[in-house]
């Protein structure tokens, strides 16, 4: 019943007045919710998505991959940086928190090195929300991509990184989380890489999208993890025959319940580099955000 009211908002809202919207709503939360950002904003829906991994993953060149694909199915996107101390990105970003937050004036005025510098401007983001959202809306884009810092601690274990995921305005919200294909040499490699993802999931508390970036540059690493995820078992399995001893309990007990949790399924395999699969991407992407309905653009 929410999700058919939820729709009926979004089919009819460019025909109606601010004040049907209302009338067509139910008390549930996400209808009035989307009512609300509909008549404050004037857009109808944004889809945020929040690239977040380890140091080095591709963050950033899997941001502009993704904005290029968006554009070429003419879809309205805009690239949001908001790691304080990138010094180089590939992709030119249309919001950008280096605008607001210097690292090097920190490292200055408070005599810091780089890291606390880093953990400062990490913190000082949180107070720049008003400005970041008056940019995004600047734009009426559809689709917001976030690049976020490569020190995956300064996003998502710093309270700034899940108070800005939840107070910047958007209708639905996703983190992609990279793996790097390059690190998941072997069955413990790859659990370690998990167990860190879903701890990044516990506390940022966003809908979850696991990507595994670089298959071009690691084909066969990608291709067990691919394994791994389609059939999780044969990661439990694999543990048990290559882990020894003590590591060898934590291991299997560690694989064996974030299998169950479902915690290794659905791994889309990527390459930022060649583009490689985008169309599957995207595809999860609107699963996600539109539970698989054909966008109207
Ligand atoms: N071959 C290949 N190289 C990639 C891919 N994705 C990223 N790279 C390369 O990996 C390096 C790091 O990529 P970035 O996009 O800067 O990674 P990042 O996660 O943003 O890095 P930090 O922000 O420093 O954590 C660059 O040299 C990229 O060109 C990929 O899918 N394939
Ligand atoms: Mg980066």
């Amino acid at each position: 019943m929410d999700s058919f009211w939820f729709k009926q908002v979004i089919l009819y809202s460019p025909l109606l007045g601010s004040q049907i919207y209302f009338g067509n709503c139910t008390k549930e939360t996400k209808a009035a919710t989307t009512c609300l950002y509909i008549r404050q904003t004037g857009r109808l829906l944004v889809y945020s998505i929040f690239i977040v991994g380890t140091a080095g993953c591709g963050k950033s060149l899997l941001t502009h991959t993704m904005k290029d694909w968006f554009i070429s199915k003419s879809s309205s996107v805009i690239t949001v940086n908001l790691d304080p101390g990138a010094e180089s990105l590939p992709y030119q970003p249309d919001v950008d928190i280096r605008l607001y937050v210097d690292i090097h004036q920190l490292m200055e005025k408070y005599q810091l090195g780089p890291n606390g510098a880093l953990v400062l401007a990490a913190d000082m983001i949180a107070t720049r929300v008003e400005e970041l959202q008056n940019d995004i809306d600047s734009y009426s884009p559809d689709y917001v991509i976030f690049d976020t810092p490569g020190q995956i601690e300064l996003f998502a274990y710093r309270p700034s990184g899940e108070f800005l995921t939840r107070q910047l305005e958007s209708e639905e919200k996703a983190m992609l989380y990279v793996y790097d294909a390059w690190l998941c040499t072997n069955p413990q490699n790859f659990l370690s890489l998990s167990l860190l993802a879903s701890s990044v999931k516990l506390r940022l508390k966003l809908p979850f999208l696991p990507v595994m970036n670089k298959v071009d540059l690691a084909p066969g690493e990608a291709k067990n993890v691919i394994r791994w995820s389609k059939e999780p078992e044969t990661l439990v399995d694999d543990i048990s025959e290559t882990a020894r001893g003590e590591d060898h309990t934590l291991y299997s007990s560690l694989a064996q319940a974030l299998v169950e949790n479902e915690f290794i399924e659905g791994l889309i395999p990527v390459s930022a580099s060649t583009a490689e699969g985008m169309e599957d991407l995207s595809g999860a992407l609107t699963m996600l955000f539109r539970g698989g309905e054909e966008s109207d653009e």
